[in-house]
């Protein structure tokens, strides 16, 4: 039998990984919250490390700027103390022979005074969303976040463009830009947050407009082949929505391609859930885009085998099977069995479901 080309080196961008498998960015508030939300304790470290059997390991989100957070415990990558302890996870990491990127992160209207410093949530519009944020007093509805004028949109792109700066400082090989989700940059593409008529709202272009100039930003910083970006055209996570995901996405497909960055990866249907929503084709993207497609959401062994030997993906992305699993790659490999992942424990502080699944 041969083996499949899941497990086969490619190059993603300026990235050579040894094998198509990802680690997807997961969330799991572990960050040193006390001391500025800074991650890097022996914990967090250990935790990558496990992992990096991965091609490819993505950074749970971290935010580039206080305003950017949206849940407990997240790390940050725009103080010098965050910078630092990010080091020793990407040594780490590289010291295993994997590779790792960091995904920047604005959540934009997805968050609450209680854990942005006391500050108003920020959106291109002023329209609140009907989801909850988890804070130090529990579960409240997040609030009517404040528009961003023309010179705060400028000011939040430069944070992103530092991110990145920050990210190749940390010692990471690269970024992924958060674009999926429903969060800040999500907020501009899709017309269900975006209500704007100026140069940022409107047109498929407008709305497009943020999410490019990000990209640009943090392709002048360190390159585009260090670049990539997520997308979830069609998740309505975080209660956000489209009129014609189809048009919108496909432009800005088209763009990402011209500038040549390293890969789109895609949350295809609804992120955690269902595949086989309408209204968006992925098939048609990963044509139209010449960079890397990295797919991503519920795959199993066997569909991610048949999406690289079908060439309908460069490489696959796993979450909360990496969460559970950290010898994935070596159980994919020889089919052996999976633990289950543990959700009661996906957010919580601690060890536990965190560095303790066990190896085979
Ligand atoms: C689950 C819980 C908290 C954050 C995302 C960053 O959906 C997230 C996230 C997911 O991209």
């Amino acid at each position: 039998m041969t083996t499949p080309r899941l497990f086969e080196p490619t190059r993603i961008g300026d990235i050579d990984i040894a094998n198509r498998i990802i680690m997807a960015p997961l969330t799991r508030g572990r960050a040193d919250e006390p001391l500025g939300d800074v991650p890097g304790s022996a914990m967090n470290v250990e935790y990558y490390r496990q992992r990096s059997g991965a091609g490819l390991i993505i950074s749970e989100g971290t935010q580039v700027s206080p305003l950017g957070k949206g849940y407990m415990a997240t790390p940050g990558i725009y103080s010098q103390e965050q910078v630092e302890g990010w080091k020793p996870i990407t040594q780490a990491v590289h010291a295993a022979g994997s590779k790792i990127i960091a995904q920047i992160w604005h959540v934009g209207r997805i968050t609450h005074s209680d854990l942005t410093g006391g500050a108003q949530p920020i959106a291109p519009s002023a329209i609140q969303p009907k989801v909850v944020a988890y804070t130090h007093q529990g579960k409240v509805d997040v609030p009517v976040p404040h528009a961003l004028s023309i010179p705060e949109i400028k000011e939040v792109v430069q944070q992103f463009r530092q991110g990145a700066a920050n990210a190749m400082r940390a010692g990471f090989d690269g970024v992924e830009i958060h674009g999926a989700n429903g969060y800040l940059v999500d907020q501009f593409i899709r017309d269900g947050a975006n209500h704007r008529t100026d140069a940022y709202g409107g047109s498929i272009e407008n709305r497009c407009r943020f999410a490019l100039e990000v990209v640009d930003a943090c392709v002048a910083e360190i390159g585009a082949g260090r670049v990539g970006i997520r997308l979830s055209p069609l998740t309505p996570f975080n209660d956000l929505t489209d009129s014609d995901p189809q048009a919108v996405f496909g432009y800005l497909v088209e763009q990402l391609n011209q500038r040549g960055i390293a890969f789109i990866h895609f949350t295809e249907g609804a992120t955690g859930g269902p595949r086989d929503l309408l209204g968006f084709d992925y098939a048609a993207a990963r044509q139209a885009f010449k960079g890397s497609y990295i797919a991503n959401n519920g795959y199993t062994r066997d569909m991610a085998i048949e999406a690289i030997a079908s060439d309908r993906a460069d490489a696959v992305a796993f979450g909360r099977l990496f969460i559970a699993n950290p010898d994935l790659v070596e159980r994919l490999k020889r089919n052996a069995p999976l633990n289950e992942p543990n959700p009661r424990t996906f957010y919580t502080p601690g060890p536990v479901g965190y560095t303790d699944y066990p190896t085979l």
